[in-house]
């Protein structure tokens, strides 16, 4: 085997399926649980769909459980996600479930990319694009340069809906408020920020915190919350499945309108 004809495999097929990705129906910011969820939603349905990621490793907080203790805990709403991706549930109690962190986020990846999402790691999103007070992309660069301070300029991908699954940090939401001020659909217009742990009600609040909150840009998982000010919740994962699907839902709702 050629070195040579090992690196032109990788550079060539990881280059087209980035350029057949450079326009798309959703461009998804973050790989953590909710936006993997939205992303195998969104392709099974047959919608074209990006997810790009900061680090090494796709999984976000799934990984690392509750306080690095890898299980995570799932409840009775949830349970039929975790079912379709053929994640193994045992009943610790009735409607409580446990799961082991890495089959969940392993099977999660294998499931959202087999049904067509492209996942890209180790890039960050630094931007949005705006036209006409609407989100048209994402703005993209190599995570070790954002890292390395060094002076690069980024690249854009356009879709017609993102998604901000960006965790606590909700960095997507924060750009828009940064760049164009207060336009956001809460209250005061910002991101009003994460409440402290309340599990109850922020896996009852994360679903409906769910939602377009710019025209083009919808919020999932722990953002959603961080947006909208609801509590946190320790490592009941639920809700950050449910909160995927849901955007997914809504997005493909929008796509057919708009198609
Ligand atoms: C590219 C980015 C960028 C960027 C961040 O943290 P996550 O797992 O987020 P969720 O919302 O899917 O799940 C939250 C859950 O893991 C959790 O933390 C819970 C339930 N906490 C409860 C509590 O009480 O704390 O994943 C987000 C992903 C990460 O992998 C980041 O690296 C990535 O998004 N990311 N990727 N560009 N600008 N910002």
């Amino acid at each position: 085997m050629d070195e040579v004809t090992i690196s032109r495999a990788i550079l060539e097929t990881y280059t087209k399926d980035f350029v057949e990705r450079l326009d798309t129906d959703v461009a998804i910011a973050g790989a953590g649980p909710s936006g993997l969820t939205a992303a195998y939603y969104l392709a099974q349905a047959g919608a074209k769909v990006v997810v790009f990621e900061r680090q090494l490793c796709p999984g976000g907080g799934m990984p690392g459980g509750g306080m690095m203790f890898n299980r995570i805990v799932i409840q009775e709403e949830g349970k039929h996600i975790l079912d379709e991706l053929e994640v193994h549930l045992s009943e610790y109690q009735e409607g409580v479930y446990v799961a082991d962190a890495l089959e969940t986020i392993s099977s999660l990846c294998v499931k959202t990319i087999r049904t067509g999402a492209k996942i890209f790691n180790l890039i960050s999103v630094e931007d949005v694009m705006i036209r006409e007070d609407r989100i048209t992309g994402l703005v993209l660069n190599w995570s070790s340069v954002v890292w390395s301070k060094l002076h690069v300029d980024p690249i854009a991908v356009r879709s017609k809906f993102v998604i901000d699954a960006t965790r606590h940090d909700s960095e997507l939401c924060r750009i828009v408020t940064r760049k164009i001020g207060p336009r956001l659909i809460t209250e005061s217009g910002e991101v009003v920020g994460e409440q402290p742990m309340w599990a109850e009600v922020g896996e009852q609040e994360i679903i409906k915190n769910t939602k377009e909150v710019y025209p083009g840009l919808l919020v999932c998982g722990m953002a959603a919350n961080a947006v909208f000010g609801s509590p946190r919740m320790g490592a009941i994962f639920g809700g950050m499945l449910l909160s995927g699907k849901r955007a997914a839902e809504l997005c493909l709702n929008k796509l057919r309108i708009s198609k």
